[in-house]
């Protein structure tokens, strides 16, 4: 589809007078961090454009929109992606030519947005592009960060960080809108109801402000454009005036600086529950603001009356963290729109759906009674009542069951009384979905069975999704080159059409064709690795990668195990014919998980050991890649062989680098958990390398009285992996410093499993190791893989909200 963007010396003017405008520089007095400002805002205006269509479209259709509430978007690099979606790229790169400049290098200058954690919120970040391609009606919701994750550094191995300085520059994409600044109201008390009043009235304590920060996120091959708004909080001037005027300057700033610190810093912690006040503030803000938005949005385009909001509104908690949406809501219906509590709570429950990402019970987000009725005494009290109204319909439905309402109940009694958000979250919720097969089922089964019990449609899975233009278009455009010549182009849109490479997995041109391909961006990691680590990679051997947050229920400890006991063989037998690897590590640790940042340490440490041992070389490399994030993962997913997807069966949710790694050609070494169970299904068995206990088997061993050292004793090599660790071989003898990883998994029970799985992972890899040596019959196994992936487009995972949770049409937006 062409678009009427401007072309050829159009485009190039118009970047000229942007970095005239802009910067107030000519060509040659001007930098690249500039040039790369003059075309990002060269870019955004086409965006501009296209989101006037859009809105136009939207308003004259009375489209119903969703409402994407999330405290983390992983946007990475925007600048490709979107030259590429609007089918500029070419035009910018010859525009640039013709000037003297290389596209490539002015796109390096683009630092990336990294405000979320890891799969929580790329995931947020797929769904919002592929809204807008699939030509949803869609604004997304979070906050912008002054800081996002912190930038990893490594010292001696270990994990240092370092602030993430991302907005330095200047961040050209957003479009900043004071003039949709709105109001956040915060502490204060309820006053019971009066007579003329027929409600309880919130009297604040203190008013600050949300200003939107508004980035295009531009639809691939479609006019359309979604928004995602980004609330930064600001504090009003009025407030420290007074005080100024005082003489007090220093508390005035400080009370200015209270309000600033909420969208100061994204919290590093993934899969933890952060538990402090100012993460409380910061999931109220984004409610308070969103919400706000959302009503003015509604009010003016929609004249029907509050009963039509859920025919026209959907809202999607993305995890529990925007639960207080629920309170928010219903707070204004009664409060400002004077609704009766019933009818408030109807349609608060019609308008909201709940996304849960993860079974492990330290996630689960619960706060404390008290630090609401302080910081929100209106929505604590709603939040009650909420409970209340519930726990009576329990009872009505399981007289006298009251091990159940303790259950099931929104406050947890044990200790001090805090508010469970899952539970709200699943009581205001129409839908409640898990992100993958299994994870449904889990979900049901173990975490809310009693919910499940009482309303057993509101549960369902989606299974988590990718966009194919970021994961592959842009990423690897050998390999996307190589599929367009046998397929045509149509699967950035529609990616089931890769199945009709399956014909071309034993075309023997063709598997050349892909280990061509392979090749060239192993060569261009390598690069990168020697550039990054200082270690130097051989192109042919197997990049073996795992990249990934550091956790131990995803056992890149296991991986490191495997690669001690493949250095301790072939020191006990120099001769070794082994299929030669390199082990391709990338994670952040959260920055108190002390654990994590001992396996960072350890899996460093084994790399030193290996790197400089000469009996190995040739065979064995091991580089750990510093600050893991998605520009990263972009060159580094490409390039890979294997695939490691090594979690203890039923705690990982869903994963979703599985599939970017299957959709670039790697084989998947990985166990029955998460969405590996549907890409099993989908390449078949035959197709990947699957090991290790089944979720129910975990369960069982748990429950039959795990013994590692039964495991231990019963295993001779695993025994000299472990002493190897114990006796801290890789850290210069030292017993001490990694002395809790060996008691981790020898004196407190491996609660990941990590030795019940070794044995079996060990024969996967041997698997791999001698397919691998077969080059064409792994080529025909990838390829069958990458045919197998559209099921996973982020496409199809919102096809399926847009039917099952939101009840959403695409609204077509016409060219200009
Ligand atoms: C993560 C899960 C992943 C899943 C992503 C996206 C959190 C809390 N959960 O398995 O661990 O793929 O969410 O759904 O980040």
């Amino acid at each position: 589809m062409t678009l009427p963007e401007p072309h050829g010396a159009a485009f190039r003017d118009r970047f000229l007078h942007n970095l005239r405008y802009l910067r107030g520089l000519e060509l040659e007095e001007s930098s690249a961090a500039d040039h790369f400002a003059a075309l990002v805002l060269t870019v955004r205006e086409g965006l501009v454009d296209r989101a006037v269509a859009t809105r136009r479209a939207h308003a004259r259709a009375r489209a119903k929109t969703v409402y994407y509430l999330s405290l983390e978007y992983l946007l990475g690099r925007l600048l490709r992606n979107n030259l590429i979606a609007t089918g500029q790229l070419e035009t910018a790169h010859e525009a640039l030519a013709s000037l003297g400049l290389d596209l490539d290098a002015v796109l390096e200058e683009e630092l990336d947005p990294g405000l979320g954690n890891g799969g929580l919120g790329r995931l947020a970040a797929c769904f919002m592009e592929s809204l807008a391609t699939l030509d949803y009606p869609a604004v997304g919701y979070g906050l912008r960060y002054d800081y996002g994750i912190f930038r990893q550094e490594l010292r001696d191995g270990w994990q240092h960080e370092r602030p993430d300085t991302w907005l330095k520059g200047g961040h050209v994409w957003a479009v900043h809108r004071p003039d949709l600044t709105v109001p956040v109201r915060l502490g204060g008390h309820v006053e019971r109801d009066r007579g003329s009043h027929p409600h309880p009235r919130w009297k604040p304590g203190s008013t600050f402000f949300g200003v939107p920060h508004d980035v295009l996120v531009a639809g691939y091959g479609t006019p359309s454009v979604s928004i995602l708004r980004l609330w930064r909080a600001e504090a009003p001037v009025e407030f420290d005036f007074e005080i100024f005027s005082q003489g007090d300057f220093v508390r005035a700033v400080a009370a200015r600086e209270r309000i600033d610190a909420i969208t100061k810093v994204l919290y590093p912690s993934d899969e933890v529950e952060a538990g402090r006040q100012l993460r409380l503030l910061q999931e109220y803000f984004l409610v308070a603001c969103s919400l706000r938005d959302i009503v003015k949005r509604f009010r003016r385009h929609h004249k029907g009356g509050w009963d039509a909001f859920p025919e026209k509104v959907a809202i999607q908690l993305n995890d529990t963290h925007p639960a207080l949406a629920i309170a928010e809501l219903m707070r204004f219906f009664l409060d400002e729109v004077g609704l009766d509590w019933s009818k408030s709570f109807e349609l608060t429950r019609a308008t909201c759906g709940y996304t849960n990402h993860t079974l492990l019970p330290e996630a689960l987000e619960t706060w404390p009674v008290g630090l609401v009725e302080h910081l929100l005494p209106r929505h604590a009290q709603i939040i009650l009542k909420i409970n209340k109204d519930f726990l009576d319909e329990v009872e009505e439905r399981f007289p006298g069951d009251a091990e159940r309402r303790r259950r099931v109940s929104l406050v947890s009694e044990d200790g001090d009384r805090r508010f469970r958000m899952a539970h709200l979250a699943i009581v205001g919720s129409h839908r409640v979905n898990g992100v993958a097969r299994l994870h449904a089922e889990l979900l049901v089964k173990n975490v809310v069975p009693d919910f499940a019990e009482m309303w057993p449609n509101r549960f369902i899975g989606i299974t988590n999704g990718i966009t194919p233009r970021r994961w592959l278009a842009t990423c690897n455009p050998r390999l996307s080159a190589a599929i367009d010549r046998r397929i045509g182009p149509e699967w950035r849109r529609d990616l089931e059409r890769l199945t009709e490479l399956l014909v071309h997995a034993d075309d023997p041109s063709f598997q050349d064709e892909f280990l061509a391909v392979k090749r060239a961006n192993k060569v261009g990691l390598a690069g990168i690795i020697r550039e990054l680590c200082g270690v130097d990679v051989d192109p042919d051997s197997l990049f073996d990668v795992q990249v990934k947050r550091l956790h131990e229920y995803k056992r890149q400890l296991l991986a490191a195990m495997h690669i001690v006991a493949l250095y301790r063989r072939i020191k006990a037998d120099p001769g070794l014919d082994l299929t030669p690897r390199t082990f391709v590590f990338g994670a952040k640790a959260a920055p108190a998980y002390r654990m994590a940042k001992l396996i960072i340490k350890l899996i460093n440490s084994i790399a030193d050991t290996v790197n400089g041992d000469a009996d190995v070389a040739g065979r064995l490399r091991v580089a750990f890649m510093p600050d893991y994030r998605v520009t990263l993962a972009e060159r580094i997913i490409p390039a890979a062989d294997l695939s490691e997807q090594i979690s203890t069966a039923g705690k990982e949710a869903s994963g979703t680098g599985n599939m970017k790694f299957a959709l670039n050609g790697a084989l998947t070494i990985g166990t029955l958990d998460g969405a590996n169970i549907e890409i099993r299904d989908a390449v078949g068995a035959d197709n990947i390398f699957i090991f290790g206990l089944t979720a129910d088997e975990v369960e069982a061993a748990r429950g039959n009285g795990y013994d590692p050292w039964r495991i231990v004793g019963a295993d001779e090599e695993l025994a000299g992996v472990l002493d190897t660790i114990r006796d801290g071989e890789f850290v210069d003898g030292d017993r001490a410093l990694l002395r809790e990883i060996w008691s981790s998994l020898m004196e407190r029970g491996d609660p990941y499993m990590h030795l019940a799985d070794f044995r079996p992972y060990l024969d996967a890899q041997e698997r791999a190791s001698t397919l691998f040596r077969n080059r064409r019959a792994w080529a025909a196994m990838a390829i069958r893989n990458i045919a197998a992936m559209g099921h996973f487009s982020s496409d199809r995972a919102i096809r399926e909200y847009a039917d099952k949770v939101w009840d959403l049409k695409p609204v077509h937006v016409e060219e200009r």
